[in-house]
């Protein structure tokens, strides 16, 4: 009984609001009081440990103002964190936690009439479960991608009590899995804000390039009662203005409008990342975006931007600050430096492993003309057969193209990487590319997948996720994990469709200012000369359109245990933790300069 009362409780999640920048918002960035809860005992956990449902830390009880009544914790009296923020990072006590932390943020606002509330979260990880002013709102899994909740109603004139229980526990049927090689941060890792909207007001948008290239179309998705409203798409320096009527029941307007002759829009590409203001309005409602107009498309092996040639001269990497003490990177400071780097190295490309990155990361790189692969932590094993974890990956695959769809620089939807071939796994995989393709026909689908080797020598790929993607996608650790640098001087490359062939990730450790022979392990001179002896033998795939190398930077991972070399950092990067370049970086700089 009880569980069938908590989880009517807990609402179900509202579609995501994007381009949450350009809102009318309150931040609640910040520091927030935190209680840590390795026993889950501020829950009505219904599986473990039901608690009167007073004492739920929802209620937000204060013990220190009156002590006749038992209360086990206080708020009030509690420790703060920064958030945005992992925990992970703010004190030594939290550098190994795993498990249930919760926060809140005490916050005045003054909800006007007409107008819905929201809360929304750019990322929580893993579980989260807010609620406001003692009622539960709703509960999200996934720790990459973003999520609002509403508060119309519950938003009180003064002070208001937001508080979050946050449970980054690994699981077996979770996505990613528990095994993984990254740092688990936990934590509010990205920024939190208070938004508020119109009765109807534009939730979604997709604003894009048509078909034939001679306009534009999309659709623009409303949220309120009047699911018939007119919306209205301008794109003033193109002269472009349509308006339509909502279809009345999903509350979706589709458009599309043509160019005119003389105001053809220049086209988003790395050398000219050009994007146009377009504002999306209905009703009191009105937002702005900078959206950047482009095509993509394969033609055999070749991948075409604008219909031109275009080889991704990438690089990968993972969600951590630069530099030193890493941590979970979230501003648009730390993804300026962090792609400074990428574009000092040549790249005009960039994968963003192994899960959605904090929206600033796509947005300054397509700023700055560098293209993106989003990806979803669908990564090594996954429980493919379990139906809920299938949800839980589509649910992320789908908040992340909802919140990027409308970025030119992102090119690719990857679904998942480096996963062990089965028939269940299969069936797992086409149903998030069909899912891909559903909410965006316009882009590249693909995956990391492994590479084979039938007999020795031959190097090919082998699974049956080929013919359901856009690329030959794939990790290969030739000179690293297999053999040493010298076998990428007797293998050849095969593949058995012609498909564009980009390599999702290649390179080997060192630990940056050790030196020694070259035919030793984590010297610098190993990584270069691996480095080059890749980069020959890829140069002998006519097949090859790009290649994004692992990785960056030097990133935290508990599987990375030799003392003195790795302290817990893979140490692949191209650059340390603290910023400082590895010779290998000065390799793919040439190898980029020379593409
Ligand atoms: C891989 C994984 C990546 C690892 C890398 C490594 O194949 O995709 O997540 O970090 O190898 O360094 O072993």
């Amino acid at each position: 009984m009880l569980s069938f009362i908590l989880a009517a409780a807990i609402g179900v999640l509202q579609p995501q609001i994007i381009n949450i920048q350009d809102r009318t918002q309150t931040s609640l960035d910040g520091d927030w009081d935190y209680l840590v809860d390795q026993f889950a005992n501020g829950y009505l956990d219904y599986r473990q440990n039901p608690m009167p449902a007073g004492n739920t830390f929802f209620a937000d009880r204060h013990f220190f103002t009156d002590q006749t009544r038992l209360v086990e914790y206080d708020f009030d009296a509690a420790e703060k964190m920064k958030v945005p923020g992992d925990w992970n990072t703010q004190g030594d006590k939290f550098y190994y936690f795993e498990g249930t932390i919760w926060f809140r943020r005490v916050f005045e606002a003054d909800p006007q009439p007409g107008k819905r509330y929201f809360i929304h979260f750019g990322a929580v990880n893993y579980e989260a479960v807010a609620g406001l002013n003692g009622k539960i709102l709703g509960t999200h899994k996934g720790g990459f991608t973003p999520f609002d909740l509403e508060v119309t109603g519950l938003l009180k004139k003064g002070s208001n009590s937001l508080i979050v229980r946050v449970d980054n526990t690994r699981h077996p049927d979770g996505v990613p899995m528990q095994n993984f090689d990254w740092w688990n941060y936990g934590g509010i890792t990205r920024s939190v804000c208070l938004v508020e909207a119109p009765e109807t007001f534009v939730r979604d948008y997709f604003v894009r390039l048509s078909a034939d290239g001679k306009g534009v179309e999309g659709w623009v998705q409303l949220d309120g009662a009047s699911r018939e409203a007119v919306a209205s798409v301008e794109i003033p320096e193109l002269g472009i203005r349509t308006e339509t009527n909502a279809d009345g029941i999903s509350g979706k307007a589709t458009f599309c409008a043509q160019f005119k002759k003389k105001k053809q829009p220049e086209r988003w590409s790395p050398e000219n990342p050009r994007l146009y203001e377009v504002k999306i309005a209905s009703g009191e409602d009105s937002i702005t975006d900078r959206i950047g107009f482009r095509t993509i498309e394969t033609k055999g092996c070749k991948i075409l931007i604008n219909g031109k040639e275009t080889f991704l001269k990438g690089v990968a990497i993972h969600e951590e600050i630069p530099f030193a003490p890493s941590g979970r990177a979230f501003s648009e400071e730390h993804a300026r430096i962090t792609l400074g780097l990428a574009k000092e190295m040549g790249c005009n490309f960039v994968r963003l492993a192994h899960y959605p990155h904090n929206e600033n990361m796509v947005r300054v790189a397509e700023e700055m003309g560098i293209m993106v692969w989003d990806e979803i932590p669908v990564y090594w094993a996954i429980d493919w057969s379990n139906r809920e974890t299938y949800e839980n990956a589509e649910n992320q695959l789908a908040e992340m193209i909802t919140r990027d769809k409308n970025r030119a620089n992102v090119i690719i939807w990857s679904v998942s990487n480096e996963t062990p071939r089965s028939k269940a796994r299969l069936d797992f995989l086409t149903g998030l590319i069909a899912k891909a393709r559903e909410m965006d026909p316009t882009r590249l689908v693909s995956s990391a997948m492994e590479k084979d080797e039938p007999e020795p020598g031959h190097m090919t790929v082998k699974d049956d996720l080929i013919d359901y993607v856009d690329l030959i996608s794939y990790n290969q650790y030739v000179g690293w994990y297999d053999g040493d640098f010298e076998k990428c001087d007797r293998v050849y490359w095969t593949f058995p469709v012609e498909k564009p062939v980009i390599i999702t990730e290649f390179g080997g450790g060192a630990k940056f200012g050790r030196h020694g022979a070259v035919t030793d392990r984590f010297t610098e001179e190993y990584q270069a000369k691996l480095y080059e002896k890749n980069i020959e033998m890829l140069s002998r795939i006519p097949e090859l359109a790009g290649a994004s190398p692992w990785i960056l930077k030097d990133f935290r991972s508990p599987r990375r245990q030799l003392n003195g070399i790795q302290d817990e950092f893979n140490r692949k990067g191209l650059v340390s933790e603290n910023g400082e370049k590895k010779k290998a970086f000065f390799i793919m700089q040439e190898w980029y300069s020379r593409k």
